[in-house]
């Protein structure tokens, strides 16, 4: 039996992850903050039996004492600051967070257990408004991000890369596109359009407000990108590897399929310059080749299954 421990396991896609580990026979293992409202600490989780460790990224002691209690063989780390827009109001703390606390963790895994083969959850963010000229992001593609989250994460990225070929560390970089479920945090723009446009439906809303609609998004399913992560693990060389769908959708694509398939006007939505970004990423399409070839990863949810999903979760949540 493998040992997995799960950093961000209360997230979308800690949850996900942690379900196909299960399935899959491994001891899971996560690390939870403290919240004020305990409900919300382990609410995506509690129907699995996994087991949970107090512990924060910003406290390495604390991780690091998880670390040598479980000695895991994959060591997933999810846990990020992962609201872009947010990332510009607390720039600091996003850096500590999402970039030099990975330094800690790579250093862990260098101390006491070598042979445990570490997981990045890298972004898209990375690439900012950097495309090839065929229109897609992948692998090669240089990275020049446009916001504090993005910056953070290529210096994770970096170090990832750096501890491979230095010490001959299995570490490995997801660069996962844009993926939503039903379980993705109410503030991301798909989740907070079906949100709105369901209860303004039912009577319960009155406008949904956006920022920029015509940004565009290279959109896939949680479940399908968590099947990715260990596929990375378990492939027999660590590498970095661009997980996407290759097909590209508006905000506002997004909104008029989801406004029209409930029945209402878009009339009620509004634009607010307060959920805009200092510089935007316009648009973001992935080649996912390398992973289709070398690990044989495909998604197996489409665009408009995952949307309709997401609006059946809405619609039975608020009845
Ligand atoms: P999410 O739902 O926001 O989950 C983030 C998780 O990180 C939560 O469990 C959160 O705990 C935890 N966390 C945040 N700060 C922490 C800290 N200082 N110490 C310990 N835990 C902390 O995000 P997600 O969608 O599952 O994404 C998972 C990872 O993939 C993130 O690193 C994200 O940046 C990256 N990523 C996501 C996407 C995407 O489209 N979803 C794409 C590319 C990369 P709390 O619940 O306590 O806040
Ligand atoms: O924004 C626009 C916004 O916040 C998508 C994270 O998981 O994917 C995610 O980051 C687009 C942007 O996701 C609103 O300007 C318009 O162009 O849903 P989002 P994101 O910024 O792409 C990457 C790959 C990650 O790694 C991140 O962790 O939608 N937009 N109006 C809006 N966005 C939000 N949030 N709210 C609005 O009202």
């Amino acid at each position: 039996m493998k040992t997995a421990l799960i950093t961000g396991i209360s997230g979308q896609d800690g949850s996900y992850l942690s379900e196909l580990l299960l399935s899959k026979g491994y001891e899971v293992h996560g690390i939870v903050r403290r919240h004020s409202v305990a409900e919300s600490q382990a609410s995506r989780i509690e129907h699995l039996d996994v087991t949970t460790h107090y512990g924060d990224l910003l406290d390495p002691g604390s991780i690091e004492r998880v670390f040598i209690k479980v000695l895991p063989d994959e060591f997933y780390n999810l846990a990020a600051m992962s609201h872009v827009r947010v990332s510009f109001d607390v720039p600091e703390f996003t850096m500590k967070t999402n970039g030099l606390a990975v330094f800690h963790l790579l250093e862990m895994v260098r101390n006491y257990r070598p042979l445990c083969k570490f997981y990045q959850a890298s972004s898209s963010e990375m690439f900012g408004n950097s495309i090839d000229a065929d229109g897609y992001q992948r692998e090669s593609t240089p990275m020049h991000p446009v916001s504090p989250y993005g910056i953070a994460k290529l210096h994770a990225y970096n170090l990832v890369r750096h501890y491979r070929k230095a010490y001959g560390l299995f570490a490995a970089n997801g660069i996962l596109f844009n993926h939503e479920s039903p379980r993705r945090g109410s503030n991301f723009v798909t989740q907070k359009i079906v949100k709105a446009a369901v209860q303004i439906k039912h009577g319960l809303a009155d406008e949904l407000v956006l920022g920029n609609v015509e940004s565009q998004r290279d959109w896939g399913h949680s479940k399908d990108y968590a099947r990715a992560m260990p596929a990375i693990l378990n492939h027999n060389k660590s590498g970095d590897f661009v997980v996407a769908t290759g097909k590209t959708h508006s905000i506002k694509d997004f909104y008029i399929y989801v406004f029209q398939t409930l029945g209402i006007s878009t009339d009620c939505i509004k634009h607010d310059a307060r959920y805009t970004r200092p510089e935007e990423l316009d648009i973001l399409r992935g080649d996912a080749s390398k992973a289709h070839k070398t690990l044989g990863w495909e998604p197996e949810y489409s665009f408009l299954e995952m949307v309709d999903e997401m609006i059946k979760h809405w619609e039975k949540k608020l009845k």
